[in-house]
């Protein structure tokens, strides 16, 4: 160990910029131009966002009603992005001169004056184009960007492609409303449309950019592995804290293209390590590799922990080139954390083989129930995504206990900061790479470009503790098992190629990159049995092998549990709207119906507001959309209810399964991550945060489903089962269940049973098995008029610990379906509001108390003012509720409650709707959910 080291590290570090002359992207003034006009260009950027500011695209909000389709016209055109480079005599004297773009998107020749330096072709590839030759001392030097129209090149792509044999899909389906060929083009899959999302395919400098001389290494990106000296305990223990085998190597551009340079490299890892040795560097190609082994002792460090498990220590880790003169250096710095990470496939029995293996997540040799949801593009533009934003959103899965995010194959490799703020949260990463939903060309081009793609992205990322696995695509085995776009005439080319693309070219290269974590060839697959069947499953969706996408909107989702015993349940979900206040943004009154053609064109989900309506009228009453903005809110709340509800009955059957196993094998399920967290824009989707942030009720239900301990109640037959669920390391001793029986037609509880157990860490297990009638005695206390027992009552469960405080969140159970049941005429209000105060969560929290005079389903707040409530979407029994309100800014009681609604399932019913009609309260303008005003005692 050499400390002494650290603080001419420092001066180093700090003289970085003054011995390279570079070009920085905000100095430099871009213009843009396409066949039939000039703007501002701003770099890094996008078009669309340069013809936003310009004023060309100027239909209000980005995204307001039709635009996706008004300015589609962009994306047809060839774009140029021109500047003029102003360059130093002092630039020009160093060995290598060049150009760096660390995103380009996506196809575009690069040109200085009349000479072409270079091309690009992929979205997701670091360019790094020699100019030495091309640059001239002075500001005569004109660099243009020009970039090909994406849809056209796709086109044209296909049409290649086509004349030996189609590499399907030909098409997105109509409902997309989308461009065709995204699968030939190496760009984000989905800014040709998808399923949730709107076409606009871009064109820009997407990414940083630079003109850099220099003479010897450029450090550009950091591998960082540790591997503990010792095996870590199965059972965490803060106390032990082993010694680590590092090994760092530290990826550089050359100044030459090949031989050998000497200089010296400095590690410092934080106050624990720092060393500077001399080095001779092998160049190959334009880029040499350092490679540096060191220890770290015992006692030293703590283990960085997924969400919910520890802490996330993060240490600094800064590598220091310098040339053997110390006349020029390059340093680089990111943080590291130190955990260990698998994905366990071993068989589940061993003297039973058929029953299959695990898939499940070990971190510090703790096996970890994953829980989260899946990710994508925050925004359809890159460049409109901040950083805010994007620490929001994972803020938002963090606080709902969400532990595991799998970044979708259709979307991109997500921003440094993204992944820098998963290492911060402790959110584990489930990265495709960004292939989806399609078969993919495999000619040589394509080849090579995928093969930079994996080299740039695996690179950059690797050093993250976040990151779990890489996972070579989304859907691709399933879809060529399935049959999913006609491949099944030419299985075997398709199976070739998808050989050749996943196994052939992309898995070596993270693999030879990256040993530090698993590689699986697709998502979904079987894990090993995928590969044993010569990676195209028999099949693929096997509840004994690997990872499931389950989706089913036929069936009853919230009773009769249609869902797979999967090993690892990695996407599953329902649809629902976003609120009226985020459809109000950019819409128009004559939109405000579930069949409007606005409804219809931002449905991209195919009969997706057929399968809705009927999802929702399983359960509950639909309102008739008679054009008025109430009707048309009551559809909007009563599609998030469905779809909180659904997601809350599957996650609740996920997690039961997890420590338990049928005769058959099927069981131990070890992760649930619903699709999806985010929007991309104000349309229906599965998301449970809408574009903007404004949670959904599921994203307030996650917080209830994925708690650390949960109840859990299903019917099997007449019995009702009550399960307790925990991912607690260790176990709850004189824990109290209590489960409570209510009718809809009075508050409190009619009958109630309860029990004291102990709650077993890491466990599901049934606390409960009831019959209805023989255990709740529903035939005593569930009568009224003839209506079915099971509709007239529905439970409550509770855990609490011995001294009272809550163990898991309050759940509930509905034994029918509301639509049958006696629902009262609810009448909710918010009595008080106090506040603000400081709490964990915000520095404005406010106590909203909210009463009402019967039992009602699905109590709804809303508010303009930006924040969250404790709670949201909850039953209340009792009279009386506090919630929380945590604002995200300085604000008052009077702002809060100036916008503060309340509504209820009762606001939906027919009966009470048409009442209100009549009663002159049809809603008309902005604030159509005033259904319930805010009364302040
Ligand atoms: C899965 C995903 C996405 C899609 C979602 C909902 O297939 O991988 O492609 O958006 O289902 O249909």
């Amino acid at each position: 160990m050499a400390r002494g080291v650290e603080a001419s590290v420092v001066m180093m570090v700090a003289v970085w910029w003054s011995v390279f002359t570079a070009t920085q992207a905000a100095q430099q003034n871009w213009t843009l131009s396409g066949t039939n006009l000039t703007a501002g260009g701003a770099v890094p950027g996008g078009v669309y966002s340069d013809l936003m500011t310009a004023q060309y695209l100027h239909d209000g909000d980005f995204y307001y009603r039709f635009n996706d389709l008004n300015y589609r016209l962009v994306s047809m055109d060839n774009w140029t992005y021109t500047t003029q480079l102003d360059v130093d005599a002092s630039l020009l004297n160093h060995t290598r001169v060049a150009l760096v773009f660390e995103g380009l998107d996506t196809v575009a020749e690069v040109a200085i004056g009349s000479e072409v330096v270079g091309h690009s072709d992929n979205m997701f590839v670091r360019y790094v184009f020699n100019v030495k030759d091309q640059l001239q001392e002075g500001n005569a030097n004109t660099l243009q960007v020009k970039f090909e129209s994406p849809v056209t090149y796709a086109a044209h792509m296909y049409d290649a492609q086509a004349a030996d044999y189609i590499v399907p899909p030909k098409c997105v389906p109509s409902a997309y409303q989308g461009e065709c060929h995204a699968n030939h083009i190496r760009k984000m899959q989905a800014s040709f449309s998808w399923d949730w999302g709107p076409a606009f395919p871009n064109a820009g400098i997407w990414k940083d950019w630079r003109l850099v001389g220099w003479n010897s290494l450029l450090v550009t990106d950091i591998y960082f592995s540790a591997t503990p000296s010792s095996s870590l305990p199965t059972t965490p223990d803060p106390s032990f804290r082993p010694g680590w085998n590092i090994t760092i190597k530290v990826w550089c551009d050359a100044a030459q293209e090949s031989g050998e340079v000497g200089g010296s490299l400095t590690i410092s890892l934080g106050n624990l390590y720092s060393l500077k040795q001399t080095i001779t560097a092998t160049v190959e190609n334009y880029e040499a590799v350092l490679v540096s082994n060191f220890k770290i002792e015992e006692d030293q460090v703590d283990l960085w922990w997924p969400n919910g498990y520890g802490n996330q220590p993060l240490y600094n880790l800064t590598a220091l080139w310098s040339n053997s003169a110390e006349t020029e250096t390059s340093s680089k710095t990111v943080s590291v954390g130190f955990r260990t990470v698998e994905l366990n496939q071993d068989y589940i029995d061993l003297d039973n083989i058929t029953k299959g293996r695990h898939y499940r997540v070990i971190v510090n040799n703790v096996t970890l129930f994953m829980k989260g949801s899946n990710w994508i593009p925050a925004h359809i533009l890159p460049e409109s995504v901040t950083p805010e934003y994007t620490r929001a959103l994972l803020n938002a899965a963090a606080q709902t206990h969400q532990n595991c995010i799998r970044v979708w194959g259709g979307g991109i490799y997500e921003t440094d900061v993204f992944y820098q703020i998963a290492d911060e949260l402790g959110i584990l990463i489930w990265e495709d790479m960004m292939f989806a939903c399609s078969m993919y060309p495999v000619n040589e081009d394509f080849l090579t470009s995928v093969e930079a793609e994996v080299t740039t992205q695996v690179r950059r990322l690797q050093h993250h503790p976040s990151i779990l696995l890489w996972a070579g695509n989304n859907e691709n085995e399933a879809a060529l098992r399935g049959n999913w776009y006609a491949t099944a005439q030419n299985f075997d080319q398709y199976k070739a190629d998808y050989i050749t693309l996943y196994v052939d070219t992309i898995r070596p290269i993270a693999m030879e990159i990256d040993d530090t974590r698993p590689f699986v060839v697709s998502s979904p697959s079987n894990g090993i049995k995928s590969e044993e069947e010569g990676y195209i499953a028999a099949h693929p969706y096997d509840n004994l092998y690997g990872d499931v996408h389950y989706y089913n909107y036929i069936s009853d989702a919230w009773q009769g549990e249609p869902f797979p015993i999967t090993r690892f349940a990695s996407e599953y979900g329902y649809q629902s709207w976003p609120s009226f206040k985020s459809m109000h943004e950019v819409t128009m009154e004559e939109d405000w119906s579930s069949t409007s053609p606005m409804s219809y064109h931002r449905q991209h989900h195919p009969v997706g507001q057929e399968e809705l309506a009927l999802q929702v009228g399983l359960h509950m009453e639909l309102p008739p959309q008679d054009g008025t903005a109430a009707s048309y809110q009551q559809y909007l709340y009563l599609t998030q209810v469905h779809q909180a509800m659904a997601v809350k009955a599957e996650t609740e059957f996920y997690r039961r399964w997890m420590s338990s196993v049928t005769d058959e094998g099927e069981g131990y399920t070890s992760g649930a991550l619903y699709w999806q967290l985010n929007d991309i824009w104000q349309g229906a989707s599965w998301a449970s945060i809408e574009y903007g942030g404004r949670w959904k009720m599921l994203h307030y239900y996650a917080k209830n489903f994925f708690a650390p301990v949960i109840t859990s109640t299903y019917m099997d037959t007449d019995n009702v089962k009550v399960y307790v669920v925990s991912d607690e390391i260790g176990d709850v001793k004189n824990a109290k269940l209590t489960l409570k029986l209510h009718r809809y037609d009075q508050l409190g509880a009619v009958f109630s049973v309860d029990n004291t157990l102990t709650v077993a860490g890491r466990t599901a297990s049934e606390a409960f098995s009831l019959n209805l009638e023989s255990d709740l005695a529903l035939s005593t206390h569930c009568q009224k008029d003839l209506i079915d027992l099971v509709d007239v009552c529905f439970l409550t469960s509770h855990l609490a610990l011995s001294d009272g405080s809550y163990l898991a969140p309050d759940n509930f159970y509905l034994l029918g379906k509301p639509k049958d049941a006696p629902l009262p005429d609810a009448t909710i209000q918010v009595t008080s509001i106090l506040g603000p105060t400081s709490s964990g969560s915000s520095d404005w929290t406010f106590t909203v108390t909210v009463n009402s005079d019967a039992v009602a389903l699905f109590v709804w707040l809303e508010t303009d003012v930006s924040g969250v409530f404790s709670q949201n979407g909850f039953v209340m029994t009792e009279s009386q509720m506090e919630v929380l309100f945590y604002a995200d800014q300085e604000t008052t009681t009077g702002e809060l409650q100036a916008s503060l609604t309340v509504m209820s399932l009762t606001d939906t019913l027919s009966r009470v709707y048409q009442n209100q009609q009549q009663e002159g309260l049809k809603d008309s303008a902005i604030h159509p959910n005033d259904i319930r005003n805010v009364f302040i005692l």
